[in-house]
Order: structure tokens, then C-alpha cells, then sequence
């Protein structure tokens, strides 16, 4: 096939991908999966892939390839659906872009060019997995997590470091980068909520003794920061969601992406792991905490929100969701951003009052067997009366 053909069927199948009109499939009521993942490695621009010169590449191929398009940030901006998507290469770099639809279920086209994300002295290996809060001092944030080789262990190819990387930025196109997080633990999963605490600005962190284990980092934590310019943990970080053994974060959990503000209180995504024989187990749970006091827990629904089913158990990392986006309109839709095992990102839509009423109503883990069963008994008991 000449120059001319394959770059016009290659042109056409893309340009379908990107036209496919998303449908929403009735679940559980608490929210709706839809038929189609949202963003894919396929969808990445063919000008980010191919050789558009038929003298230097004349069989039209791919000359940069892609292998996943997962964790996205997201945010919606003058009405438009955004997300900074972590595109990562085949060559296992990944980086930040920005995909926008008009609607946040389908159409997502990629902007022309992935992010330059600045470094900071200390020049990462990789970036992933950015968490987007336009906070209320005016400016759209960025943390994400800065892996580089722990150089301490030289001997262990393998032995890296995770920090929080912290960018700023009006427009999503021009990054403003600050000092990466300085703290005592490694760190994946730090969040900026939006408003100011007591003056101060707060973040959810995961405190990890090591690149993957916890050791005695014990959940999710929360702690006040005097100078996001100079980001430092000099405070406390208060466990606000804990690890719990056998659960379904026993064995590490981490904040979402930035709470949303309800009257009820805000109301968080977050992930919790398992370990199983088939490796680590990545599934999306839920929790609320005071509005006035967002560091206490109000709620806290038993057992996962979502986990993979069907096509989602199959990547690159199987057996993992995780989601570091959602966005909330104006009537109280939500559109929560999901990536499976490592591959691809989907969408779920539910509304506010739908996840609220998910997080009060919904039993707690009574952590043993017998009190799950008591559980169960106890609505069939409830039902039975009504029905009688
Ligand atoms: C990968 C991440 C992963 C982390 C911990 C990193 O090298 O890029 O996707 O979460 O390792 O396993
Ligand atoms: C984690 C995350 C993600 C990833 C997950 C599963 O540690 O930070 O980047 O989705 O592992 O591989």
C-alpha cells in the first residue's frame, strides 16, 4: 500500500474513533458506566505519531508509538470538559496532555501538543498522575507524583524515589513549576484542597516509607502548609482514612482527586489496594467529611465503589481502576474519570445527591463476617415489614 492510501485509511479510522457518540449503560443507580472508554492510546494525535512527509517515511508508519492513556486529572473550564491525561510511550515516559470534549462524554480530542511541564533543578525520570484544584487563591493547580532513581541504593536498578511534583497555571498551556513537596516520606498521592484552612493551604497525603510499601504509613493524611510557593511538611499528618486489615484497602489507599464541596459535607473518591495472589487488587471507594472540618470523617460506606468488570480486568496492570479526576456542574451532574488496569480512561456520571445519599446510606464494613451478615439481616428484616 502506497504513501497516499494508508495515511487516508489511517486518517479515516481515526477521525471515527474520535467522532463515536458514547451511550450510558443502567447499573447499580448509584451511577452509570457508558459503553465506550473516553480517551485511548489510539486516540493520541497521528502528528504525534507519524511522519507526515512522504519522502522520509514512505510507507506512511508509525514512527512514535503509545501504550496507554490512563489517570487523568480533570477540570472544566469556560465550558469546557478538560482533562490532563498521563499519555505514556511506548518507551515508558509518561507526560501530561490536555483532552477536551464538549459535553465530558465522548468527542475527546487531544490539544495539538502534550504539556512542557518544567523541572525543577532535580530533573525527574517520570511524571504521572495529576490531581487539577483551581483553588481559591485564583490559581488551577497541578500535583503529580516525580519518580527518579533512588540513587542512595546504586546497586538496585529498581529502587526508585516518589515526590509530589506542584505546578500553576491559568490556562493549562503555560506552567508555572514551584519546589517539589519537601517532606520526611515518600509521596504518590498528594492533593491540594481548594479553599484555605485557617489561612493556610491543605493537602491530602499518603506518607510511604518506601517507593511502594507503606511500612507505617497508615492511609490517607492531612496536614496545613504555610508557603505553597515553598511547599514544606513541617506539621503533623493527621490519618483521616486508615489502612484497615482485611478490607479493601488493607494494604495502601490514597486520596482521589479533590473533594467536592456539598451541604452535607465534602465527599471524597479515593483508591484502596488489596494484595492477592494474582498481585495487587486497585478498586475506587468513597467517604465523606465535615464541611466545616474537612479532616473529620462523617461517612464512611462500606466496601468499594467501583471495581473492574469486563474489559477493565484487561492492560497493562491488570485489576486496577483509579481515578485522580472528576468534574461536578452546575445542575450536580458528576462525571468521574477512571482509568482501567493502567490502559484507558472511562467516565462515570452520577449526580451529587446520588453520591451523598450513596455515602450516608450505605452500611459501613462492620469488619467481620458475622456483622456483615447481621447487616444483610437487618434490611431483610426491614423489607419484610414493609412488605407485610
Ligand atoms: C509506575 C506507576 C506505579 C508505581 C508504583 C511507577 O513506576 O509508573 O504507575 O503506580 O510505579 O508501582
Ligand atoms: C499506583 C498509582 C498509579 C497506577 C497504580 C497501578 O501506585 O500511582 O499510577 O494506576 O499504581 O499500577
Amino acid at each position: 500500500m502506497d504513501f497516499i492510501q494508508r495515511k487516508q485509511i489511517v486518517t479515516d479510522r481515526y477521525e471515527q474513533l474520535l467522532l463515536r457518540v458514547n451511550t450510558p449503560i443502567e447499573g447499580n443507580g448509584v451511577y452509570e458506566r457508558y459503553l465506550n472508554p473516553v480517551v485511548t492510546a489510539d486516540m493520541v494525535p497521528l502528528e504525534w505519531r507519524y511522519d507526515f512527509n512522504p519522502a522520509t517515511n514512505p510507507n506512511f508508519v508509525e514512527r512514535i508509538g503509545f501504550n496507554a492513556t490512563l489517570n487523568a486529572g480533570a477540570i472544566k473550564l469556560d465550558g469546557r470538559y478538560l482533562l490532563v491525561v498521563r499519555v505514556e510511550g511506548n518507551d515508558r515516559k509518561s507526560f501530561f496532555a490536555v483532552a477536551e470534549s464538549p459535553n465530558g462524554i465522548d468527542n475527546f480530542r487531544f490539544w495539538p501538543r502534550p504539556i512542557t511541564m518544567p523541572d525543577t533543578e532535580c530533573v525527574g525520570t517520570n511524571v504521572y498522575d495529576m490531581r487539577l484544584t483551581k483553588h481559591e487563591d485564583g490559581w488551577i493547580y497541578g500535583l503529580f507524583c516525580v519518580e527518579r532513581h533512588d540513587d542512595s541504593q546504586p546497586g538496585d536498578l529498581s529502587a526508585a524515589t516518589a515526590a509530589c511534583g506542584i505546578a500553576r497555571t491559568k490556562d493549562l498551556v503555560t506552567w508555572q513549576r514551584l519546589p517539589d513537596l519537601k517532606c520526611k516520606s515518600q509521596q504518590r498521592n498528594v492533593v491540594l484542597h481548594p479553599e484555605f484552612v485557617d489561612g493556610h493551604y491543605a493537602l491530602y497525603t499518603r506518607p510511604q516509607d518506601s517507593f511502594i510499601d507503606t511500612g507505617k504509613g497508615g492511609g490517607i493524611g492531612w496536614t496545613l502548609i504555610d508557603d505553597i510557593t515553598h511547599a514544606e511538611i513541617t506539621r503533623e499528618e493527621m490519618i483521616i482514612d486508615q489502612r484497615i486489615y482485611h478490607t479493601i484497602k488493607e494494604v495502601k489507599n490514597g486520596e482521589g482527586p479533590h473533594p467536592i464541596k456539598t451541604p452535607q459535607g465534602w465527599l471524597h473518591l479515593a483508591h484502596g489496594v488489596r494484595n492477592c495472589a494474582s498481585g495487587l487488587r486497585y478498586v475506587l471507594y468513597m467517604y465523606m467529611t465535615a464541611l466545616d472540618e474537612p479532616w473529620r470523617k462523617i461517612a464512611s460506606p462500606g466496601g468499594y465503589f467501583m471495581a473492574p468488570v469486563g474489559d477493565e480486568y484487561q492492560g497493562d496492570v491488570m485489576n486496577v481502576l483509579f481515578s485522580n479526576g472528576w468534574i461536578t456542574d452546575d445542575d450536580g451532574k458528576v462525571y468521574i474519570y477512571y482509568a482501567s488496569s493502567d490502559t484507558r480512561v472511562h467516565v462515570a456520571t452520577s449526580t451529587v445527591e446520588r453520591l451523598v445519599d450513596y455515602c450516608l446510606r450505605t452500611p459501613e464494613d462492620g469488619l467481620t463476617t458475622a456483622r456483615s451478615v447481621e447487616t444483610i439481616n437487618r434490611l431483610i428484616d426491614l423489607n419484610q415489614g414493609r412488605q407485610a
